[in-house]
C-alpha cells in the first residue's frame, strides 16, 4: 500500500530511502494507513514481549488491552510483526491472535528482517527491529515494557542486545521502564550514553529496574509531564539530535519486593548458565524464569508496566500533535 507522506522520515536521511520495494514489503493495517494521511498521534507496540516476553494467554489479552488504552487516550496504536513474509504496521484482530498463538513466530531482530520476508516466513519484532520499522513508517512514539541492554558479563560474552545500537541511530521516543535487572545495570546506563540516547527519568530521579521502581542508579534529567517531553522532542530537531532515541524510564507504581525479586534474579541467573542458554533465547528464558518462579506476580506487575507505558507514550504523541 503507498503510504503518502512517508519519506522514511525517522531515520538518517542518508541511509534510508523510502521506497518502491518497501511498498511491497510493508502492510499497513487500515487504521494505521488513515492515521497517518490524517496526521494523526500514532503509538508503535512491540510483538517480541506478546510471542516471548508474556505466557499464554495473557499475551493476548495484555496486546488487545495495550491497543485499547492507546486508543482511549487519542491515539492510534501501530503494532509490529512480521506475518508469512509480510511485514505489519498495525494488527488486525486475527493478526494478532496468529502472532499470540502460533508456535512458528520466531523472535526478529533488525538483522532478520530480510531474511523472514524474502523466506515468507513469521516472527515478532524486538524493540531494535520494531523502532526500525517504526521509524521508516514515520512513526516515532513507541511504547515498550524493559528496553533490551548490555547482559551479565557481557565483557566475556560480548551479549548486548542490538536494541542499544539501534537507537543509536533513528529517531524515537521510547517509554519503557527502565532494564530489567537480569541485565547489567550500569553497563546498560554507560553504554546509553557512549551512543548518545537521550534518557530522562518521568517523576523521578531514580533509574527504574522494571519489577523494582529504583535500579539504584541516579538519573540526571528528570521530566514531570507528557508536555514536557513533547518539548524535549521539539528541541531535539533544534538542536540536531533527534536522529538518536530518547528513552522515557517511567517506573512501575507497585513494585516487587526486593528480596524476592532478587531470590528468584539469582535463581534464573544460575538456572541459564547451568543449561548452557545463549545468544538471543537468554532474555525470554529469563523472563519465563521470572514468570513462573513468582507465580504470576511478575506477570501482573509486567502488565501495570505496559499499561502504564502505553497511556504515557500515547500522552506524549498526543501533545505532540
Ligand atoms: N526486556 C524485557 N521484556 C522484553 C524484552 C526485553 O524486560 O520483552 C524483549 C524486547 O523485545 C527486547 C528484546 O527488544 O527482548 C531484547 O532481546 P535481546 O536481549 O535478545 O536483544
Ligand atoms: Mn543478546
Amino acid at each position: 500500500m503507498a503510504l503518502p507522506g512517508t519519506n522514511a522520515r525517522g531515520y538518517l536521511p542518508t541511509t534510508v530511502h523510502y521506497s518502491l520495494a518497501m511498498d511491497k514489503a510493508i502492510k499497513f493495517s487500515t487504521e494505521v494507513a488513515d492515521a497517518i494521511k490524517a496526521g494523526k498521534p500514532i503509538v508503535a507496540l512491540e510483538s517480541t514481549i506478546i510471542s516471548h516476553g508474556l505466557p499464554r494467554p495473557s499475551n493476548l489479552e495484555v496486546a488487545l488491552e495495550c491497543e485499547r488504552i492507546v486508543r482511549e487516550a487519542g491515539a492510534v496504536p501501530a503494532t509490529i510483526a512480521l506475518l508469512d513474509g509480510k511485514v505489519l504496521v498495525g494488527l488486525e484482530r486475527s493478526e494478532l491472535e496468529a502472532i499470540a498463538n502460533r508456535d512458528d513466530i520466531s523472535k526478529a531482530s533488525i538483522r532478520d528482517l530480510a531474511i523472514i520476508v524474502a523466506q515468507g516466513k513469521s516472527a515478532a519484532t524486538t524493540v531494535a527491529a520494531t523502532a526500525h520499522i517504526a521509524a521508516i513508517s514515520g512513526i516515532n512514539v513507541f511504547a515498550t515494557g524493559g528496553l533490551g541492554g548490555v547482559h551479565r558479563g557481557a565483557n566475556e560474552s560480548f551479549d548486548e542486545s542490538a536494541d542499544l545500537t539501534a537507537l543509536s541511530q533513528l529517531d524515537m521516543t521510547i517509554i519503557c521502564a527502565g532494564v530489567k535487572s537480569i541485565l547489567d545495570v550500569h553497563a546498560t546506563l554507560e553504554r546509553l550514553e557512549t551512543l548518545a540516547i537521550g534518557l530522562v527519568g518521568y517523576k523521578t530521579n531514580s533509574f527504574p529496574g522494571f519489577y523494582l521502581t529504583d535500579s539504584g542508579y541516579t538519573l540526571e534529567h528528570r521530566v514531570d509531564s507528557p508536555e514536557e517531553i513533547a518539548a524535549i522532542i521539539q528541541a531535539r530537531k533544534a538542536v540536531s539530535t533527534h536522529f538518536k532515541a530518547l528513552v522515557v524510564a517511567n517506573p512501575v507504581v507497585k513494585e516487587m519486593p526486593k528480596q524476592r525479586h532478587d531470590e528468584i534474579l539469582e535463581s534464573g541467573l544460575a538456572k541459564a548458565k547451568s543449561q548452557g542458554i545463549d545468544g538471543k533465547l537468554v532474555t525470554p528464558f529469563l523472563l519465563e524464569h521470572f514468570h513462573t518462579a513468582s507465580q504470576g506476580e511478575s506477570l501482573a506487575i509486567n502488565t501495570e508496566i505496559i499499561k502504564s507505558n502505553c497511556l504515557l507514550a500515547a500522552q506524549i504523541a498526543v501533545s505532540l500533535k
